[in-house]
């Protein structure tokens, strides 16, 4: 298939990236006749060369040079690549269509009603909800998206479900032209990825282009808080959280944060399939949707210390987030790279709860530290995530909760917050005094 919604031919296509998005467009590419060629800036795992050297016309790793925008009609960035880097201005000056993944997957026929999620934090546990909730209401839909499945990867299969649900993060907003959601979800904003979008105004205005191609026929949701400082464009708009739509029986026992994430779930169901209504089911039936891993996730104990697992959080937002959630005293490990932003608020604002103490380490060590300095909040600082945990160890007493919520990300010293947050539970495991946690609250 060459012939795209776009008013023009994609016969031959750039791929920048070669990771899960690259790795998934290439595929579709194969399986629809599309001649690829691959831009990677790293190197790339032997395996992964062959399968180039078999399927793609051309490639190059180790760095991206313009040599391959020779003669493609277009280049699919992966959401890695931020919109100012020379591959992408090189593109754009050649003439040569830019497409973010969403707009690829858009181009690439008609897809179901799509149901998108984006916002700082809770994108992961909403679109999960919302995959649970369509389910038990008898509808056939996908989950998909920044949550770990590139949307392209399921483009083909949507096309004979209900409804497919995607978590959008600002990275894949922040290119796209095409991407029209039929409701599109804006959780909650607060300074996040800084480093990438380079001011709170740019980050925002990311977020809402999930909003920029939907119609009078399409809904946006939104907190109360929001409705006024974000534009959402032509949509019927829809407040998640005045009032609160009824939510499951037992719901009295969520987080306040959980409880949010459940009512723009409900409101998002609600949009697509109207007379939803899930007042008659049980809380717990949604449990597993509510405790994603490395999400707050209490993965045990060590000599009578809760164990908390929230390498998942890689903002200061997500931190504070997690703070509201998790019952005190806490010993709270900070730390990873710096998202460049929000460090100031969270020191000032860690003031404000029953803290024990704060253990700062990797590579933001020395800027969280000084923001910890100025808002005389005491800290100790520690090289490694291990040595932070043996830190925080020392100073917890029996019944407090060792948090890590670090409110960076993990590329100085890991691949992912998945990989960071497998190290911290083996670290844990293998502390002696380790003890599973006992059953879940929600
Ligand atoms: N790369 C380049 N040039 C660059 C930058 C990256 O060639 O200038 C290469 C990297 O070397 C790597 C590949 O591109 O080989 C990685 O691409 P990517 O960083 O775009 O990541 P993917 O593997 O395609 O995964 C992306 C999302 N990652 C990012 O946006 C950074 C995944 O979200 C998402 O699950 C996946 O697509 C499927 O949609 C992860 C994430 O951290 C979980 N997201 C951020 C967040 O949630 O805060 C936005």
């Amino acid at each position: 298939m060459s012939a795209f919604a776009l008013g023009t031919r994609i016969d031959r296509l750039l791929i920048g990236g070669f990771g899960l998005t690259g790795k998934a467009v290439a595929q579709f590419c194969v399986s629809h006749g599309i001649r690829f060629a691959v831009s990677e800036s790293r190197d790339l795992a032997e395996t992964d060369e062959a399968w180039l050297r078999v399927h793609a016309f051309d490639h190059e790793v180790g760095g991206h040079t313009l040599r391959l925008l020779d003669g493609v009609d277009a280049l699919v960035a992966s959401p890695g690549i931020p919109s100012g880097a020379p591959l992408l201005r090189g593109a754009a000056e050649r003439g040569v269509l830019v497409l973010s993944e969403l707009d690829f997957a858009m181009a690439a026929g008609a897809p179901p009603p799509i149901v998108a999620v984006t916002g700082t934090n809770g994108k992961s546990t909403t679109v999960t909800l919302i995959g649970r909730l369509l389910r038990r209401a008898g509808l056939d839909v996908l989950v998909a998206g920044n949550i770990g499945l590139p949307f392209i990867a399921v483009v083909d299969s949507a096309r004979r479900a209900d409804a497919v649900i995607l978590e959008v993060s600002s990275f894949q907003l922040e290119q796209s032209q095409l991407f029209r959601p039929h409701v599109a979800v804006l959780l909650n904003l607060a300074p996040n990825h800084l480093e990438r979008h380079g001011s709170m105004a740019a980050y925002k205005a990311a977020k809402e282009r999930i909003f920029a191609e939907q119609t009078e026929s399409d809904v946006a949701i939104l907190p109360e808080e929001l409705a006024s400082e974000i534009d959402h464009g032509a949509a019927r708009l829809v407040l998640y959280d005045q009032p609160l739509p009824p939510l499951p029986r037992g719901s009295e026992r969520l987080t306040h944060v959980n409880r949010l994430n459940f009512a723009a779930a409900v409101a998002a169901c609600a949009a697509l399939s109207p007379g939803f209504d899930v007042s008659s089911q049980r809380v717990e039936e949604f449990d597993e949707a509510l405790h994603l891993p490395f999400r707050q996730q209490e993965i045990g104990s060590i000599d009578g210390v809760r164990i908390i697992n929230d390498s998942k959080a890689t903002s200061p937002a997500a931190t504070l987030a997690a703070l509201q959630s998790v019952q005190g005293p806490i010993v709270l490990l900070l730390g990873g790279r710096s998202k460049k932003g929000g460090y100031e608020d969270l020191a000032h604002a860690l003031l404000g709860f029953d803290v024990r103490a704060v253990i700062v380490f990797g590579e933001a060590r020395g800027e969280i530290g000084d923001h910890l300095r100025a808002a005389r909040v005491p800290f100790q600082t520690a090289e490694t995530l291990r040595a932070a945990l043996d830190a925080g160890l020392a100073v917890a007493r029996p019944g407090d909760g060792l948090l890590l919520s670090p409110a960076c990300s993990s590329f100085d010293a890991f691949s992912s917050y998945e990989e960071r947050g497998e190290a911290f539970a083996r670290l844990c495991r293998e502390k002696t005094g380790f003890a599973p946690p006992p059953s879940k609250n929600l």
